[in-house]
């Protein structure tokens, strides 16, 4: 019989969201209650978007499916994406620095980085911000960057913790030497951005140690202070040391849709001198065919001006959800941060273990939301509440918060 991929079996537990969803159909079946509608379970737990696709950017997606059916229109494999999406993310993300040939169109950031990891193989040092999105942690374990589960945490990845006493910024001393570090900013879960400073000293640090960052900016649209940086290249010295990955999942609502990018620029180069960006142009044109062409028709309509105000519109109205939700906790004594340029609340219960916050939250508001452990052991004691949801959904969720 076929043996099974040891690195699956170091998989310590189901995949966090999976697993809430898991929690919540149990709950429901086991209280009747929730049919009514002042029982009704509200979703504050998983990121997904809820409100309908704006017009414009629609009009880009059915114009792109209508040109799919005329012989002019018509287009077939688009491996990296089409030349006019990637020079128009270069324009309008990046001011222009970057040839199209430094962007690569994907299915979303998720999957990019699945497929990034191949870049680096099994036998490299892994840290992430502690807590983190669990793909870095859970697929760097299926590669086999880490081993099995010890303790708190897997062997081989350097967690290091973000919490209250360091604002939410890892101690970059920890950074292990020629590895990879996973940066989420604006972060999820905890909502906190990275200011100008913070990222240049992130920079420094991996420079100083070989280090390469895969920087994730998919909450780079609900940055509002105009102070804080969008991307990691607005850092000097970036290009030699970082990737990006991004996405239209969140300010474009496309995370069904499914559309992201990845940049790697040219300057980024291994120990041995070899280009990245060629590796990673052999490696997905090999291993991924090339994202939808109708989603792709739909990204060029929200770059251009009213596809732009329409992102901002929409991540707005997340924002002002998590405005209400952040209130509403905040009103109730419980410490909170995020929620300002992200979508994301970091809510604190100290002393008590995540999921059995999860859980009296669920029997006494019928809200789900996220326990803080699953992002990592500094997750701890934490919860995170997601602001994707429709507005009275919220309202009536923050009301119920009341019973906390
Ligand atoms: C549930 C930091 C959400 N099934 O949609 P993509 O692939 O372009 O982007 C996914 C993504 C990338 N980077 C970060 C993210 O937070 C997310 C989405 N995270 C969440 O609730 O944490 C959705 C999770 C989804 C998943 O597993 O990604």
């Amino acid at each position: 019989m076929i043996s099974r991929n040891p690195c699956i079996a170091n998989i310590k537990a189901g995949y966090l969201f999976p697993e809430i969803a898991r929690r919540r159909r149990e709950f429901t079946a086991s209280h009747p209650e929730t049919s009514r509608p002042e029982c009704r379970i509200i979703s504050l737990g998983v990121g997904n978007t809820t409100e309908p696709i704006l017009p414009h950017i629609d009009a880009g997606l059915v114009d792109g499916a209508r040109q799919l059916a005329t012989p002019e229109g018509y287009s077939g494999y688009q491996d990296e994406g089409l030349p006019a999406l990637r020079e128009k993310i270069s324009e309008v993300f990046y001011r222009k620095g970057f040839g199209p040939d430094e962007i690569f169109i994907s299915d979303g950031a998720k999957c990019d980085i699945g497929r990034l990891q191949l870049l680096f193989g099994s036998k490299i040092p892994v840290a992430v911000q502690d807590p983190s999105y669990p793909v870095y942690v859970d697929g760097s374990v299926l590669i086999g960057a880490a081993g099995a589960w010890e303790g708190t945490g897997y062997r081989g990845i350097s967690y290091l913790p973000c919490n209250a006493e360091n604002g939410y910024f890892p101690d970059l001393s920890a950074l292990p030497r020629d590895g990879i570090c996973y940066f989420c900013s604006p972060n999820n879960p905890t909502g906190a951005t990275a200011d100008r400073e913070q990222l240049d000293a992130l920079v420094k640090a991996a420079g100083e140690k070989g280090a390469l960052i895969i920087f994730d900016a998919a909450y780079m649209g609900y940055i509002r202070d105009p102070a804080l940086p969008k991307s990691i290249f607005e850092i000097a010295g970036a290009r030699e040391c970082a990737i990006e990955v991004n996405s239209f999942s969140k300010p474009a609502g496309f995370t069904g849709v499914r559309l992201g990018w990845t940049v790697v620029p040219k300057e980024l180069k291994y120990s041995g001198g070899e280009s990245v960006n060629a590796d990673w142009a052999r490696v997905s044109g090999t291993i991924f065919n090339g994202a939808s062409n109708i989603a792709q028709a739909g990204a060029l309509a929200a770059l251009d001006g009213e596809g732009v105000r329409e992102m901002r519109e929409l991540c707005d109205f997340y924002l002002g959800n998590a405005a209400l939700i952040r209130g509403a906790l905040e009103k109730r004594g419980i410490p909170c941060v995020g929620g300002d340029n992200s979508p994301y609340i970091w809510a604190r219960f100290p002393g008590r273990d995540s999921w059995d916050v999860f859980n009296q939250i669920l029997e006494k508001c019928y809200v789900v939301t996220t326990p803080g452990s699953g992002f990592g052991p500094a997750g701890e004691s934490f919860i995170r509440f997601s602001s994707f949801g429709h507005r009275a959904d919220v309202e009536e969720a923050c009301e119920r918060l009341s019973r906390l």
